[in-house]
C-alpha cells in the first residue's frame, strides 16, 4: 500500500484539548527536536515533515461543554483537520506518522486512513480502551465533585475528557452530537482489537463485551507472551493478512519505568522489549499504512524521565517503520 520511494509524512499534532493536563500538546515538538526524522531518513525512508499543524483556536469561553464532552467543538474541528491531513497523505502512498498530542486525535487519523482504506483495521495498543461513550463516562458525575487539576482515572467522576473516548465514535456507538457530524463510523468492531489493556472503566468494560471487541489485555500478555498475543491479535483482525493496518500507539501502554512522561501512567504495562515487539511484527507484515504516536507529555516528571520518554517514543516508531535489531 505504500509507493516507491517509500515517504513517511510527519503530522506534528500539538494538542492537548481533549484531556486536562498541560503539556501534552509538547509532545511532538519533542519527539521531532530529538532528530525522530533523521532517524527515518537513515532507515531509507523519504520523509515530509514541513512543521507542526497550526491548529485554530477556539476559546475556552466559545466552547462550553456539550452534554458531559469537554472541549467538545475544539476536539472536532481539530480532529477534522487531521483526517484531512491523513487522507492527503495515505492518498498518495505515503505513510502518515501522526505524533500526539492527546488520544482524541485518533478520531482524525483513523478516519483518514478509512477514507482511503475502508477495510484498514486498527491495532490500538492502549493501557485504556478510549472507548467511553457520552453515557458511560458520566458515571458518577452526579455524586462527585469534578475537579480537574485531581482528575485521576482511577476516580469516578472522571469524565467527560475526549481523549478517553475516540474508539466509540470511530464505531458509531453512544449519542451523536452534530458538532461531529464530520465523522462518519468507518470502523466495525471486528476490525478492532486491542493491546496492553489494564486500566479500563466499568463501563468500557460493558461495551467491549456487548459489541464483542477483541482485547488482548496485561493478563494476556502474561499468559501468552507477546509472540503470541501478537499473532493472535493480527489472526482476528487482519486473518489473511492482506488488509491495511493503522497502528494507534498509546505510549502510557507501556510500562510506567519505560514511559514516565504520560498523563494517565498506569502500572503494570509493557516492557520496552514488548512495545518494540509490537511495532516490528506489524512492520514485518508490511501492511502498515498509518502510525499514530500518542501522549507523550514532556510536562510530567522530571528531565531524565522526560528524555527517556521521548527517546522510546521514536524508537518506537523507527521498529514500525521497518529497524531491525540485526
Ligand atoms: N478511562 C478514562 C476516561 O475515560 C481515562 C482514559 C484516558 N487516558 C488516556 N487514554 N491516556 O488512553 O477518562
Ligand atoms: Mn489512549
Ligand atoms: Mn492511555
Ligand atoms: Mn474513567
Amino acid at each position: 500500500f505504500i509507493s516507491e520511494p517509500k515517504t513517511a509524512a510527519i503530522v506534528g499534532c500539538p494538542f492537548s484539548g481533549g484531556q486536562p493536563r498541560v503539556g501534552v500538546d509538547k509532545g511532538p515538538i519533542h519527539l521531532i527536536d530529538a532528530g525522530l526524522v533523521n532517524q527515518l531518513v537513515t532507515l531509507g525512508w523519504k520523509v515530509n515533515f514541513d512543521g507542526h499543524h497550526q491548529f485554530e483556536d477556539i476559546k475556552a469561553e466559545d466552547d462550553p461543554p456539550i452534554g458531559i464532552l469537554k472541549n467538545p467543538r475544539l476536539v472536532s474541528r481539530v480532529s477534522e483537520s487531521v483526517a484531512k491531513a491523513v487522507t492527503g497523505h495515505v492518498s498518495k502512498g505515503h505513510l502518515p506518522i501522526t505524533l500526539g498530542g492527546d488520544h482524541s486525535l485518533a478520531m482524525g487519523t483513523i478516519s483518514g486512513t478509512m477514507n482511503i482504506h475502508p477495510n484498514a483495521c486498527v491495532v490500538w495498543v492502549d493501557a485504556h480502551a478510549d472507548i467511553n461513550t457520552a453515557e458511560s463516562t458520566d458515571s458518577g458525575i452526579a455524586s462527585i465533585k469534578f475537579v480537574s487539576a485531581q482528575c485521576f482515572s482511577q476516580q469516578p467522576g472522571c469524565t467527560g475528557n475526549i481523549h478517553g473516548m475516540p474508539v466509540s465514535f470511530l464505531l458509531g456507538i453512544g449519542s451523536k452530537f452534530s458538532e461531529y457530524a464530520w465523522l462518519k463510523p468507518l470502523l466495525k468492531a471486528e476490525r478492532l482489537v486491542y493491546i496492553g489493556l489494564r486500566d479500563v472503566d466499568a463501563g468500557e468494560k460493558r461495551i467491549l463485551r456487548e459489541n464483542n471487541i477483541k482485547a488482548f489485555s496485561m493478563h494476556e500478555v502474561d499468559k501468552y507472551g507477546i509472540g503470541k498475543v501478537v499473532e493472535m491479535a493480527l489472526n482476528h483482525v487482519n486473518p489473511n493478512r492482506d488488509l491495511p493496518i493503522h497502528l494507534s500507539f498509546d505510549v502510557d501502554a507501556l510500562d510506567p519505568s519505560v514511559a514516565p512522561s504520560t498523563g494517565t501512567p498506569v502500572r503494570g504495562g509493557l516492557t520496552f522489549r514488548e512495545g518494540h515487539y509490537i511495532c516490528e511484527a506489524i512492520s514485518e507484515t508490511g501492511l502498515l499504512v498509518a502510525l499514530d504516536m500518542m501522549e507523550v507529555n514532556p510536562a510530567l516528571a522530571d528531565d531524565a524521565s522526560v528524555k527517556k520518554t521521548v527517546a522510546v517514543g521514536c524508537s518506537l516508531v523507527r521498529s514500525a517503520l521497518g529497524e531491525t535489531l540485526l
